[in-house]
């Protein structure tokens, strides 16, 4: 019998394999630090879906006319079926779900630094489908390349679906913007509140990335965050001035020797702050989370109840 492989001969075929481009599967070998960094990037992304149904789900019940309601109920319903999906790839990972729903509720987990903002207006709305979910795709459209099979396989579908997210929201605030002095004020007003927290979503600056090193040595992250951020504003300032907005950065300016849009400098200590608990909507979101878990109690034990009941049936 051939000896058993030591674990740096593992640690080589797992970056070969890598490095040829394969899918790394849920029963396969893995470093302990990969399959730990997936739990902790994932989970905290499917606390991010499900957080993140709050700031646009308050507004359902305030929707101007009955088609934009529907939008946004199946707008928030995704969001939900995308934290289904990644809670089950970490679980894949081996992580329990029970642990990571705990650590969300008792405010141990992060989850996005966007979601602790709040919706003061219905063009929030608009602008978190148009800047929210475009960040979110330019950042999930580079992980559906991602090492790890299940997690790639779940951002397919996730950005199929954001598309359709960031198209209703550059519609609804384009429209706004054009409109009425007080729709044009409302659609301003949302750029000028949500443009800096949509920017910081790609993650701290690279010097300041503790975990981006070893996630793109592993193929996890193939782009890094200042690189995602930097191909987002340059695509998304276009979009904004031809909608007539104007974008709330007095040093925003256009490089012809780079061919890059330079912003002013983000405000970093606010976004540690937020992703630290202190951001204005930290207390409320996490309020209303462990509500909504709560009430749903009766919702798992009938369900629990009721798979055990045919689990009986079926032995009979
Ligand atoms: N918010 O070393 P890095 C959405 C933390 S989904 C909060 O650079 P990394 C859909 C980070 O965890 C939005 N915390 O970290 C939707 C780390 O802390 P730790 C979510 C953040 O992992 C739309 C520390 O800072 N998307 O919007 C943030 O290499 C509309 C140091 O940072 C994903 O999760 C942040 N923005 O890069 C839903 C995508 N950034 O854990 C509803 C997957 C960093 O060491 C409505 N995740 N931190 O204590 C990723 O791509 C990466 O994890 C990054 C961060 C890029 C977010």
């Amino acid at each position: 019998m051939p000896p058993e492989p030591t674990h740096d001969e593992r640690l080589a075929e797992f970056e070969a394999r890598i490095a040829r481009g394969e899918k790394i599967e849920p029963g396969d070998w893995m470093p302990d630090r990969y399959r730990q960094q997936l739990i902790r990037m994932i989970s905290q992304h499917a606390h991010s879906e499900i957080v993140g149904m709050l700031p646009e789900g308050a507004w359902i019940g305030h929707a101007p006319s009955l088609r934009r309601k529907l939008i946004l109920i199946a707008k928030v319903q995704d969001e939900a079926g995308h934290g289904q999906y990644l809670y089950h790839a970490a679980e894949s990972l081996g992580a329990e779900r029970q642990d990571l729903i705990d650590a969300l509720l008792s405010g141990k987990a992060k989850y996005s630094n966007i979601f602790n903002y709040p919706t003061l207006t219905w063009a929030d709305v608009g602008m978190i489908g148009w800047l929210v979910d475009g960040a979110a795709i330019k950042n999930q459209t580079m992980l559906t390349g991602a090492s790890y099979g299940p997690y790639s396989r779940a951002m397919v579908r996730i950005c199929a679906e954001e598309t359709f997210h960031y198209k209703q929201g550059k519609e609804m605030v384009s429209l706004y913007a054009q409109g009425t002095p007080r729709q044009r004020k409302m659609a301003q007003d949302a750029l000028d509140r949500w443009w800096w927290p949509s920017l910081m979503m790609f993650g701290p600056p690279d010097d300041d990335s503790p975990n981006s090193a070893v996630l793109m040595r592993w193929g996890i992250k193939l782009r890094s965050n200042d690189t995602l951020r930097q191909e987002f504003i340059d695509e998304i300032v276009p979009e904004l001035h031809a909608a007539g907005l104007r974008i709330p950065d007095t040093d925003l300016r256009y490089d012809t020797d780079s061919g890059h849009w330079r912003t002013g400098p983000i405000d970093w200590d606010e976004f540690w702050r937020v992703i630290q608990g202190g951001g204005p909507m930290n207390r409320e979101r996490l309020r209303a989370r462990r509500e909504a878990h709560d009430d749903g109690l009766w919702v798992r034990e009938a369900m629990a109840a009721y798979a055990s009941r045919l689990a009986v049936t079926s032995d009979q």
